[in-house]
């Protein structure tokens, strides 16, 4: 059975761009059709400036939402990667495998690195490291398929490249895995910068839809998105960005594909009615969900503590195999 590994950072609140982008279809397709692990990857949140009480906070309502998107437990393993060591054992080989030119190259680690530097801050080791820690995050699973959106490609291609590395110098020791982008929704742009993806990071939440936002937060967030002084509609991603991802938005939500949906509008303000409500839609029986699931925290320690115990199962023989092929000594 193919196996599928995905993660989310406990970085911020969950946008619209982490729904259309990967939960949707985790919760939609992935866990019907694999067996398919998904875990909030809390320790990638560590890579940039935090507050502690905020990640730990920010963990627990991941999980939560993911669990209202429709994660069920009983099809698929949901869990917080702290509480499974091998991925940061195996991280730790991984580190030893790729070259720091590598991680330099990484687009995040640039985009990273930059802001932290702008902003004065220091550089932690571990962001430039984050793409040996996401490798590990998959190969320890023996993932065959890593469902993410655009953004997260550059690191599957190198957890690619660590996989046949290792296998070519110590032995086939890891499956060598693939990303699979969703066809729609793949990279849903800020609403105030839509030259930029949507991230649950980012500043500015007058351009980000968060899972959570009430439906006249998400109305306003969506009338007041940045589009063009052009008035006619018309799908031109380059040209015109800020439409274009209204009719990403748009399709991605209610069905169709953008560049026929925008024939449909003569006007900007009647396509982001329809956008804001289509999003609202689809937001509500998640916020519905989420609420009840906040009155069962005992239900929602269970799903953790389970999934944990699975997820260990599966990566612990894995990553021992690793650590006997690059010649570490067994314990006796
Ligand atoms: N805007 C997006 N459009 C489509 N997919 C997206 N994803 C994230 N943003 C978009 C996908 O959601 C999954 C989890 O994402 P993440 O937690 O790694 O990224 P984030 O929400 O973008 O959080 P940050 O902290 O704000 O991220 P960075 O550091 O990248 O700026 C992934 O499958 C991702 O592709």
């Amino acid at each position: 059975m193919t196996r599928i590994f995905s993660g989310i950072k406990p970085t911020g609140h969950l946008t619209l761009g982490n729904y259309l982008g990967a939960v949707r279809r985790w919760a939609e397709v992935d866990q019907y059709r694999a067996d398919a692990l998904f875990s909030v990857v809390d320790l990638h949140a560590l890579t940039v400036e935090h507050d502690p009480a905020r990640v730990r906070r920010l963990s627990r309502q991941a999980v939560t939402l993911l669990l209202a998107a429709g994660l069920d437990p009983e099809r698929c393993t949901l869990f917080v990667q702290s509480h499974v060591d091998e991925h940061a054992r195996l991280s730790y080989l991984l580190e030893c495998t790729a070259t720091d030119g590598e991680l330099r190259r990484m687009i995040q680690y640039k985009e990273k690195s930059a802001a932290a530097r702008a902003a004065g801050q220091s550089v932690r080791v571990s962001l430039l490291t984050y793409p040996a820690l996401m490798a590990a995050d998959i190969l320890a699973y023996e993932t065959d398929e890593v469902p993410v959106g655009d953004d997260q490609t550059q690191h599957v291609e190198l957890t690619r490249d660590l996989a046949v590395r290792f296998n070519q110098r110590y032995g086939h020791t890891f499956t060598v895995p693939r990303a699979t982008p969703p066809k729609v929704g793949a990279r849903v742009m800020d609403l105030q910068d839509p030259t930029g993806k949507m991230g649950k990071s980012h500043e500015n939440g007058a351009g980000i839809v968060y899972l959570l936002d009430e439906p006249d937060v998400v109305r306003r967030k969506v009338m007041r998105a940045v589009t063009d002084s052009g008035r006619d509609v018309a799908y031109d991603r380059e040209g015109r960005p800020g439409v274009a991802n209204l009719l990403d938005v748009l399709a991605a939500c209610g069905g169709g594909e953008p560049a026929e949906l925008a024939g449909a509008y003569t006007s900007y303000g009647a396509l982001k009615k329809d956008v804001a409500e289509a999003v609202v839609e689809v937001l509500r029986p998640l916020r519905e969900r989420h609420a009840s699931l906040v009155a069962e925290p005992g239900y929602v320690d269970a799903v953790l503590r389970e999934g944990a115990e699975r997820a260990r199962a599966v990566a612990r023989p894995v990553v021992d195999r690793a650590y006997r092929a690059v010649g570490l000594l067994p314990p006796g």
